[in-house]
């Protein structure tokens, strides 16, 4: 069975958890401490999680590049639509979005806010990037505009992507989001395979 390795609570790991949860895809949901143990970091110099021990050898890091990857090997899947279906490219954009816009503004703004010195906590860089989650949050808002889903009419790897990165947001920061993406995060909430990723996350 694949292993996914995560910290308590993690938001990135929870796209991979209600990733496979979604699919039907069996998993061992693995708990990293923090300080991260030396055989952990044997396998990931790095030290991030989430990480995926799959099948045939695969181990590899990156939320996304995970969601992604095991979309295309156990899938078909309704998160990722077909390469010739036209909506492809905006559920690509977006799930990438998720985190490399969104996930790394907000390593930044962690890394501030938890490990920075104090007068360092609201530097230039700190209000720079606070400034430019404004931005993004507007963007997916109006991507959204009043429908129940990122792209299409069904859930994609969009919604789980960008949902989870303002989560971190929202979780961390107390950062407060639009009407229309609280309504489209608790509609998304209200999934079992959600909450059954929810409680691998613990
Ligand atoms: N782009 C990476 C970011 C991974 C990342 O920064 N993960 C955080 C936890 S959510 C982490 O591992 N932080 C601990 C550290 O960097 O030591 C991904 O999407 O997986």
């Amino acid at each position: 069975m694949i292993r996914i390795h995560n910290f308590a609570r993690g938001a990135r790991g929870l796209r991979v958890f209600w990733t496979c949860e979604e699919m039907g895809v069996p998993y061992e949901a693995v708990a990293i401490p923090y300080p991260q143990p030396a055989d952990y970091l044997a396998m990931n110099p790095l030290g991030t999680v989430p990480f995926l021990e799959g099948e045939e050898g695969v181990a590899i890091h990156e939320s996304v590049a995970i969601m992604l990857y095991l979309a295309q090997r156990y899938g078909p899947t309704p998160l990722l639509p077909a390469p010739t279906d036209p909506v492809l490219a905006k559920v690509l954009q977006l799930t990438v979005f998720g985190e490399a816009s969104i996930g790394a503004a907000l390593n930044t703004l962690l890394a501030a806010k938890f490990g920075a010195p104090e007068a360092e906590k609201d530097n230039w860089s700190a209000r720079m990037t606070q400034g430019r989650m404004g931005d993004l949050i507007a963007d997916v808002s109006a991507n959204l505009g009043d429908k129940p889903f990122l792209v299409g009419d069904h859930l994609t790897l969009a919604d789980i992507s960008v949902s989870c990165g303002l989560g971190i947001w929202a979780g961390a920061f107390g950062g407060v989001l639009p009407d229309n993406l609280v309504s489209w995060r608790a509609g998304l909430a209200a999934r079992s395979a959600y909450q059954r990723a929810r409680a691998k996350s613990v």
